[in-house]
């Protein structure tokens, strides 16, 4: 049976499926409403992590000028946050406070005692991958822009691998992008990245026929890295996101093993259907415990909220699995 490598968290978020769903949703979502925060009309597409025994984040927050900018929330449970009042500030080597145009979509991911944030930035207008840290969500510094415009979507793995950082991104343009795949990249130092390479294309299955990008940070587990990713078809009525799931080598994370053809979850709750950008799903984050397979995963529903969806290891592998194509 497939395990999770990785860290226990016994107080993983968490609610039992009423029958054997792959995966299903939290019966409390969404779990951030709207007008969170003083100034910020929405918050979705966020990133979790476990900290000191509970539970930091990053978010994506729509202030009330239009403009999406990064607060930093934290959590006893990992469903009620309290938010910081103001906006994130990122250190920059010369030490000031970086100066953001907007900031939106981050992850949050663990390597070693660090955590990476790495959101698609602005720059001179154009949307292009930024990469910060931080040890204590107190203090950020900001690492690095770590490839040219036009980027997004940059999800780093959580180890290095043979010794080398790895971090999926999706090039795009400067608009609402009606085309994109999953690039992988590699680096020694979180600064230099090369042997940039298609790691997926779009399918040929509708929901995700459009364009693909990475979610979640990629899972360890025994039968290779387990990654949430979103997939967007096109409609009359413009673009439906949905949420798919791939198994990468543990190895080399080059080789693709399993690709579900079907979505894992689509837009069908009225906080996934109904929003200011409706049907949308977009993952972004996920807890795992090692020692009972269970994964949470954070996602934005209808650029408006942020739900929980709940899946165990075993079941979520088996169904990729099975729908592999
Ligand atoms: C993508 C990104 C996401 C957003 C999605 C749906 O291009 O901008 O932040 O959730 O579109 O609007």
């Amino acid at each position: 049976m497939a395990k999770i490598i990785g860290e226990n968290l016994p107080n993983i978020p968490w609610q039992e499926p009423k029958g054997n769903e792959h995966i299903w949703r939290y019966n409390n979502n969404p779990i951030i409403s709207r007008n969170p925060i003083e100034n910020v009309t929405r918050v979705f597409n966020s990133a979790v992590v476990p900290f000191k025994g509970g539970f930091a984040g990053v978010f994506r927050a729509e202030t009330n000028n239009g403009i999406p900018y990064l607060y930093f929330g934290k959590s006893e449970d990992g469903v009620h946050f309290t938010f910081s009042k103001e906006r994130i500030v990122f250190h920059t080597k010369e030490g000031g406070a970086y100066k953001f145009e907007y900031a939106y979509d981050p992850r949050v991911v663990k390597v070693d005692d660090v955590y990476y944030v790495i959101w698609c930035d602005g720059q001179h207008g154009l949307p292009v991958l930024a990469l910060g840290k931080t040890t204590d969500f107190e203090r950020f510094e900001l690492v690095s822009h770590p490839f040219l415009p036009f980027n997004r979507n940059g999800v780093l793995f959580p180890r290095k691998i043979d010794g080398k950082y790895y971090l999926l991104s999706r090039p795009s343009d400067n608009g609402h992008t009606p085309f994109g795949d999953i690039y992988l990249s590699e680096s020694p130092d979180l600064v230099y990245w090369g042997n940039h390479t298609r790691l997926m294309q779009r399918g040929y299955e509708w929901w995700q026929g459009l364009k693909i990008g990475a979610g979640c940070a990629p899972i360890e587990t025994t039968e290779g890295w387990l990654l949430f990713y979103h997939g967007a078809t096109q409609t009359c009525n413009g673009f439906v996101y949905s949420m798919g799931g791939v198994i990468l080598d543990k190895e080399d994370p080059r080789k693709v093993k399993y690709r579900c053809g079907n979505f894992l979850l689509t837009p069908e709750t009225e906080y996934e259907t109904v929003g200011f950008v409706p049907n949308v799903i977009f993952p972004c984050s996920a807890l795992t415990d090692a020692a009972t397979g269970r994964i949470a995963i954070y996602y934005g529903g209808a650029d408006t909220y942020v739900g929980l969806a709940f899946t165990t290891i075993d079941r979520i592998i088996d169904y990729i699995v099975k729908y592999s194509r």
